[in-house]
């Protein structure tokens, strides 16, 4: 059996214990991976800083970005071996993998290692009290050691979105992949070695959460900042365990998001549009739509429609090339999705289609698969409203007027993403700038520029990261003011 090690100062090492890597797509086990103990963790951030005064720390910034270009490089030679680990990790479908995880994985390294080759600071020239001047200006410091602890819905994607920017800053890290899905972090040890990164700067942790790897990166005395993306209560959790050392977090979690469907809107293109929104990477996306208002003139012809698209999705196996839906992560997240099919139910919801687990007759039915799945009819109050479920499955609600969608859609404790679907651009903007989220759509979704920020409001995180969002995370400013 495989073993997928930790990667620890530039070696593979195996953990203290080990646990099973699952194929969601039928329930076999893949391989057996190395569970770091505290002292491994403890081993991997002081490898991460004694890296950050070795050669790491003399590279000049166009020197770091061209070994991020060469990351880039070495993920696209190994492209076949990276989408093949991805899909055997998440079972989403290979022509995903292919076309969002492992491309952007690539796409993260070349976006920063551009960016901090030309991004400028502010200077300023300040009046002194004796009528001469003074000269401010900032200069960028990495922060250190990062830890970055990151889900299993992009586990590839999500990782490098702030591997790339921590490395292109100058820090070091030490990352903690998901437990659900391990693979790829360790494969990009190999892409590291193969680019020149030296031993050190990119170190991996396996494990679990509470009491284990994640606990541990995240209460290390030695690591100075810690990036998280995942469900808002470990966001909470991880946010006590950093608050006596006071080091700076970075948090992307979880969401409820709406799309607003207006009457005037491109009725085709809502209708794909939404459907993605809905049912891509089956629903395991943070910026996934689960609440679908739309305008009441077009409500019933809507949901029938998206009905139909539910209804075409080729469920299947991740390696067939037309599949568009795999299973979900595990035995334990399919349940959890159950149990919000049939709350909808007890809650009073009409079921457009789906609600259960689809049957293949062969191995697939060993996997976590369930039914895309549409449900109308329920108060704005019911839980499946207001509660993040994260598998293929939306409520759609009526509306009539702008305002009253408006209030629907921000009546969330979470704020992190919403879609807009009108022809009439002036409402798009009105409407866009109404929503209190950290990214709006407007006749598309989760359509990414890597220099816009990203992130969310409420329980859907804090802080923004993309382009110099994410450099000014990733360092430290230190203003020099000079008496001229
Ligand atoms: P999760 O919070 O269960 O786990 C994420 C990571 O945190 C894993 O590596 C896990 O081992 C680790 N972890 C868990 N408890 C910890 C603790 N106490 N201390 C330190 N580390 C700990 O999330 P998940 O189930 O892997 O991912 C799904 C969730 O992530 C959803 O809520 C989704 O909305 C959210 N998400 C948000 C974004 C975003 O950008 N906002 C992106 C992707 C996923
Ligand atoms: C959440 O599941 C998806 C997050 C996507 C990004 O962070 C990104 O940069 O595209």
């Amino acid at each position: 059996m495989k073993l997928i090690r930790n990667y620890i100062d530039g070696k593979f090492v195996p953990g203290t214990r080990e646990f099973a890597d699952v194929n969601p797509a039928d329930g076999s086990v893949i391989a057996q991976v190395g569970e770091a103990d505290r002292n491994l963790v403890d081993t991997a951030v002081h490898a991460a800083r004694t890296a950050l005064r070795g050669e790491w720390g003399r590279l000049t910034v166009r020197e770091r970005a061209v070994r991020l270009h060469k990351v880039a490089d070495a993920i696209e030679a190994k492209f076949d071996c990276f989408v093949a680990a991805e899909v055997a990790d998440t079972g989403k479908p290979i022509s995903l993998a292919s076309r969002l995880d492992v491309p952007r994985a690539a796409a993260n390294f070349r976006a920063f290692a551009d960016l901090i080759k030309t991004a400028g600071l502010e200077s300023f020239s300040t009046e002194t009290p004796d009528g001469k001047n003074a000269l401010n200006y900032a200069v960028r410091k990495p922060l250190g050691v990062v830890g970055i602890i990151t889900p299993w819905n992009l586990p590839l994607l999500l990782l490098t979105w702030k591997v790339a920017p921590a490395l292109a800053c100058g820090n070091t890290v030490v990352v903690k992949p998901s437990e659900e899905t391990p693979a790829t972090a360790t494969l990009l040890a190999e892409a590291m070695q193969e680019a020149g990164i030296p031993a050190g700067v990119y170190n991996v942790v396996h494990g679990f959460g509470a009491n284990s790897a994640g606990e541990f990166l995240a209460q290390h005395p030695d690591v100075n900042a810690v990036t998280f993306t995942g469900e808002s209560q470990t966001g909470a959790a991880i946010m006590k365990t950093v608050a006596s050392s006071v080091k700076p977090v970075s948090f992307e979690l979880g969401g409820k998001n709406a799309a607003i469907i207006f009457a005037d809107c491109d009725f085709d293109d809502a209708v794909h549009g939404v459907s993605e929104a809905v049912f891509l990477n089956t629903g395991q996306v943070c910026l996934c739509a689960e609440r679908v208002y739309v305008q009441r003139p077009i409500f019933d012809r809507f949901v029938e429609a998206l009905r139909r698209k539910a209804e075409n999705l080729r469920i299947g196996s991740p390696l067939e090339k037309l599949t568009e839906l795999g299973p979900l992560i595990s035995a334990q997240h399919r349940e959890k999705v159950l149990s919000y099919y049939r709350l909808a139910r007890e809650e009073g919801a009409q079921t457009v289609t789906g609600g259960g687990v689809p049957k293949f007759g062969n191995a697939l039915d060993n996997g976590f698969y369930v039914q895309p799945s549409i449900y109308t009819g329920l108060p704005e109050l019911a839980r499946c409203v207001k509660e993040e479920i994260f598998g293929p499955v939306c409520h759609v609600a009526p509306f009539d007027a702008e305002e009253e969608a408006v209030h629907m859609a921000n009546d969330t404790k979470y704020g992190l993403a919403a879609s807009i679907w009108t022809t009439n651009l002036k409402r798009g903007h009105r409407v866009a700038q109404q929503m209190n989220v950290g990214i709006t759509w407007v006749n598309c979704w989760f359509l990414r520029d890597l220099r816009t920020p990203f992130g969310g409001v409420g329980f859907s995180g804090i802080g923004r990261e993309g382009g110099m969002h994410s450099l000014n995370f990733y360092s430290e400013l230190n203003n020099i003011c000079i008496r001229l």
